[in-house]
């Protein structure tokens, strides 16, 4: 098992759109069992592959408040979605930063398990917030994109600024 680096924006591999992914094995299995390594190690509710600059179509979600409803989705898209929601968002990938964002309130998702066997989930709420962001990522779209040209600016200035005074702390 191994904690992942994250990486953040601006880094252009974040951009990268992920492939499906074709091979269930035990290196599969190892991989989605670090991202769940990372992305408790973070404190995040989700984590896309594209994060860890991998780039296939792997994501992992837990929003439970015990952590312990760990959910793998491969390949997994979209087959309905229904209503809207406003959530504030944050991304591991944007270390401090936060904003409304508006998505589908419910989704229905086709992916495969990790043993590649067909799974179909419907999720509602917070979950299903946590599952579009995370689709995002493997797109490679990113929350602030859905925001206002003035609101995105003046987020990743604060972005910049937060990190000048980490350099310097
Ligand atoms: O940890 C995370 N929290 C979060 C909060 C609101 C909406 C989405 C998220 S996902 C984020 C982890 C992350 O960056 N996943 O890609
Ligand atoms: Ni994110």
């Amino acid at each position: 098992m191994s904690v992942l680096t994250i990486i953040e924006f601006p880094d252009p591999r974040l951009r990268t759109k992920a492939e499906p992914v074709t091979v269930f094995d035990a290196e599969l299995k190892q991989f989605v069992a670090d991202m769940f390594e990372t992305m408790y190690d973070a404190n995040g509710v989700g984590l896309a592959a594209t994060q860890v600059n991998v780039h296939k179509q792997v994501l992992v979600a837990d929003m439970s408040d015990e952590r312990n409803q760990p959910l793998a989705l491969i390949n997994a898209r979209i087959i309905e979605k229904d209503g809207a929601q406003v959530y504030q968002e944050g991304c591991l990938s944007f270390p401090g930063i936060y904003a409304d964002v508006t998505r589908a309130l419910k989704v229905k998702v086709k992916a495969n398990d990790v043993d590649g066997n067909e799974i179909e989930h419907e999720f509602e709420g917070p979950l299903a917030v946590c599952v579009q962001h995370e689709m995002d990522h493997l797109a490679g779209k990113v929350f602030v994109d859905y925001l206002s040209p003035l609101k995105r600016s003046m987020l990743l200035k604060r972005l910049e600024k937060q990190r000048k005074q980490a350099a310097t702390a």
